[in-house]
């Protein structure tokens, strides 16, 4: 029997609430298997609330074992208490006093949400709903309220005690082994931004001064041992900080600003007020196991969690449809950041990456929702692609659309006058509006509309009137329950190109508005006329990615080459030598699926081949454009009757011909560029590395005679995770001679490191050929797998879903199979990783007849099982229908 759905949440539907919580102390006695939690609320009743009119708190999975009003405890028959509900029949009229007791047993908690402990650590997540796994409350956003934390526990086995804000004092408990510490907030703030922290950590200290010179103290806190492996860390927090002051004027508000790593984490990070805490992979590093990529993610995400402090935590949501407003553009600063700290076209082309990756096919699929949703069954189901990385790239667009002054206004506003406030998207947009003098009700609806608009192009050159006119048009595909869209407000940045590379300068537009290098497109269709433009130009259009849609722009290849070689921005310089690559990748996957032979074009080989002499652009610009589109961005592309075996023979095919055009001259950048013992993580180091490993990555599919032995002895030799990384990935990827060999090595020289034995699970798990199914399957009974960790659930499973196109959609459905059991094991322990490895059915309509009806077959199995959690039965439920 199916478990039944819960009505959806409806943004139509949002009242305030008819209590506030404005105080709140707690006092929380921490206990292995019975910690005791006394919260003491000081509650008010709202001027349109009726007096006596029921108060009812959120829980989840409580149990009540005291409550007292005013001091007095209640009667049995004033209240009512569920594991998730506590209603008081008839509270005061006037604010009174609620004391409520819970019991918990942290031990016990799998889905780690609320209080759990972590190795022996003690933490809480909160958001989105997991304080009322701790005590009843107003577990709402819009509900803010000052709290005081006070924490006891074992001296010995929690020395450390830590929760929110400043520490008011701390002690020991005479007669007891026991001590105690009070923490205090005194920044309003909702219960998803509570945390609490209590064990035997290391703690690695540093200070920060503000810019009105405000002293704050700094400590990450690790298990004893790592504190060797956090000076990035914080070497990033301090820079973020810094940033802030410089970039938007943000200042830090409290006397310290503690980051905590544990090893178990639902997600990322978290930015509880003054006490983040993380997923270790984001804190801890080291040359020896963390790669460049985990030092850009580090800086990233330590950034991402310190600048929610302004939005997010001082600013916040009124209600979880608000989600993309602290998400969005806390995703943008931390873009912005990284683009300040690196290069900005490399960190640009990354982000654009991952967006065409994940938010993409989401935004084509069953999970499809807008920026901010209008309904949910389970809102931690919408911490999507579409809401943090479509979400950014809408307040980028304001930036685009606003420039500089006008955005900086705006958002000073938003600043000043939301501050201390739970908010909308509407009062946000209303600040821009104000500055700039600006209706932006069109561009709204960006925060309404589902699917990715494509924008399709013409241009015609008119030699004697000297014109050149541009036919755009706009239009999101039919998306299922969405009625017809509206046309948007796309910024479309351009540029029109002369014979001799530059770009040209033209007579008046006529058509649309034209900012600068910014043409808008607001209507459904426009034609636009350029005049006075001397001779035929290439048109260059959505540079650097200026709006998330997809560009219909039929150009000739001739024209892409000239492209490829000439365009002044960056990011369209790498577009066109990948949408060069597309093509060819498309068209190849094709004959292959039919059985036809092919060969990859030569104008494509040679493009890719030649941007290794592009000595002009520097090493990361060179190792991206020369990565080729990957398996999922080519089936997307393809869109349906997708045959992966097919793709993955395409793109190999490709490789090795631009492998063999290569061959020796890509020796100097593979050895040219090995760090000498000296690594830095800093973005230039990090760019040298990656073009080496992209370089030895087509060596290895060169059919050189020494391609096997160069690529074990950089596995053997090198001196940093980067190269080592790289070099077991082909060995294990390419099924390389030595792969076993390489996979035991680097086992034995890793086993206490969980963070690089992720990685060692993550690589078999991508590998393709028929025989990695087994492999995952014998590594889920290896020692070192938990399937109570996500990181290592992640590394294995998830890789195996979304990195392993060609098995997880095998012919014969055991991919499917293989992780739709798995999902229903790991649900009835952790619904939130469960549905998350889920969401990799997605696509599973676009796929061949065959693959997708296998998909279905198994996502009907997950779907008929009684007892599947709400997380998951929301994500296979949307994703069938
Ligand atoms: N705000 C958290 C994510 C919480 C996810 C809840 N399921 C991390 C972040 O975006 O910064
Ligand atoms: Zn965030």
């Amino acid at each position: 029997m199916r478990s039944e759905t819960a009505p959806a949440i409806r943004l139509e539907d949002y009242k305030p609430p008819l209590y506030r919580i404005d105080t709140v102390a707690l006092n929380v006695e921490l206990v292995p298997k019975a910690t005791r939690v006394t919260s003491t609320f000081q509650v008010e009743r709202q001027p349109d609330t009726a007096a006596g009119a029921p108060l009812v708190l959120d829980g989840d999975e409580l149990s009540l074992a005291g409550i007292r009003v005013n001091g007095k405890t209640l009667e049995e028959t004033a209240y009512t208490a569920t594991a998730d509900r506590l209603e008081l029949v008839s509270p005061p009229a006037e604010p009174f006093e609620l004391t409520l007791v819970t019991e918990l047993d942290p031990d016990a908690n799998t889905k780690l949400m609320g209080l759990y402990r972590s190795s022996a650590t003690y933490c809480t997540q909160c958001e989105a709903e997991g304080f009322r796994r701790i005590t009843y409350f107003l577990d709402r956003p819009d509900n803010l309220s000052v709290y005081t934390t006070r924490l006891e526990a074992s001296k010995a086995e929690c020395p450390v005690l830590l929760a929110n804000g400043n520490l008011a004092e701390a002690g020991d408990i005479e007669g007891t082994d026991r001590h105690y510490a009070i923490w205090h907030d005194p920044h309003p703030k909702p219960a998803y931004l509570f945390a609490l922290v209590a064990g035997d950590l290391a703690e690695v200290p540093d200070r920060f001064t503000t810019m009105s010179g405000k002293d704050v103290a700094l400590n990450i806190y690790v298990e004893h041992g790592k504190e060797g492996l956090c000076d990035w860390a914080m070497d990033s927090l301090k820079r973020s900080m810094r940033w802030d002051e410089e970039v938007f004027g943000r200042e830090y508000d409290l006397d310290v600003f503690n980051i905590v790593a544990v090893s178990d984490f639902n997600m990322g990070a978290m930015e509880n007020k003054g006490l983040n805490i993380f997923n270790d992979k984001y804190v801890l590093a080291d040359p020896e196991t963390a790669t460049d990529q985990d030092y850009a993610n580090i800086e990233a995400v330590i950034a991402h969690e310190y600048f929610h402090n302004w939005t997010g935590n001082r600013i916040t949501c009124r209600d979880w449809f608000q989600l993309c407003l602290k998400e969005g553009l806390t995703v943008f600063r931390d873009q912005e950041f990284s683009s300040d700290m690196r290069s900005r076209p490399a960190k640009r082309i990354a982000d654009v990456r991952l967006l065409k990756s994940h938010q993409f096919p989401e935004d084509a699929g069953p999970l499809a929702h807008p920026v901010r949703p209008r309904a949910y069954h389970e809102i931690n189901n919408f911490y999507t692609a579409t809401v943090y990385e479509k979400g950014a790239e809408v307040v980028r667009m304001l930036l685009t659309l606003l420039g500089e002054e006008a955005f900086h206004k705006g958002l000073d506003l938003y600043f000043e006058r939301h501050d201390g406030e739970a908010t909308t998207i509407e009062a946000f947009l209303a600040c821009f509006e104000e500055a700039s003098s600006t209706d932006l009700a069109q561009f709204s609806l960006w925060y309404e509309q589902a699917g990715t608009p494509v924008v399709s192009v013409e241009t015609e050159y008119d030699p004697d009137r000297k014109t050149f006119s541009v036919s755009l048009s706009q239009e999101i595909p039919p998306l299922a329950g969405q009625k017809s869209s509206k046309p948007a407000v796309i910024p479309l940045r351009f540029g029109l190109i002369g014979p001799n590379g530059e770009d040209m300068e033209t007579g008046s537009v006529e058509g649309a508005e034209v900012n600068g290098d910014v043409l808008v497109l607001d209507r459904a269709h426009q034609d636009v006329v350029f005049k006075n433009v001397a001779a035929a130009p290439v048109l260059s259009l959505l540079r650097g990615f200026s709006a998330p849609v997809r560009l219909n722009q039929p150009l000739q290849s001739k024209d892409l080459l000239f492209l490829a070689a000439q365009d002044r921005d960056p990011f369209n310089r790498w577009q066109a030598v990948q949408t060069l690559a597309m093509q060819d990748l498309v068209r190849l996957a094709g004959l292959v699926r039919d059985g036809v032979d092919g060969v990859p074009s030569e104008d494509v080989i040679g493009v890719l081949a030649s941007v290794l002499d592009e000595t002009q652009l520097d090493e990361a610009l060179r190792a991206q454009a020369l990565t080729l589109p990957s398996e999922a961005d080519i089936a997307q592309e393809i869109g349906k009757d997708v045959n992966p075996d097919a793709i993955h023979a395409a793109r190999e095919m490709l490789r090795r011909a631009v492998a063999t055009r290569l061959g020796p001259s890509l020796l100097p950048f593979i050895s040219g560029h090995s760090s000498g013992g000296s690594y830095s993580p800093d973005a230039q180091a990090a760019g040298k590395r990656s073009l080496a490993n992209r370089c030895l990555h087509y060596y290895a599919a060169s059919g050189a005679d020494d391609a096997a032995d160069l690529v074990w002895s950089r596995f053997s030799s090198a001196d940093n995770m980067t190269d080592r990384l790289a070099a077991l990935t082909l060995l294990v990827q390419d099924h390389m001679p030595r792969e076993e060999e390489a996979l035991t090595a680097y086992r034995q020289r890793h086993s206490g490191s969980s963070l690089a034995m992720d990685k060692w699970f993550m690589t078999q798990a991508m590998a393709p050929g028929d025989q990695t199914l087994e492999r995952v399957k014998a590594l889920m009974s290896d020692p070192s797998y938990d399937a109570g960790n996500p990181n290592r659930v992640r590394s294995l499973l998830q890789s195996f879903a979304t990195g392993n196109p060609t098995q997880f959609a095998r012919a014969d459905g055991a991919g499917f199979e293989l992780v739709a059991e798995s999902a229903l094991e790991i649900d009835k322990r952790n619904p939130q990783v469960a549905s998350r490895l889920l969401t990799s059915f997605r696509s599973w309509r676009a796929l061949d007849p065959q693959r997708s009806s296998l998909a279905e077959s198994a996502l009907l199995r997950v779907s008929a099982c009684e007892n599947l959690s709400r997380d998951s039965r929301d994500i296979v439920d949307r994703t069938l229908q």
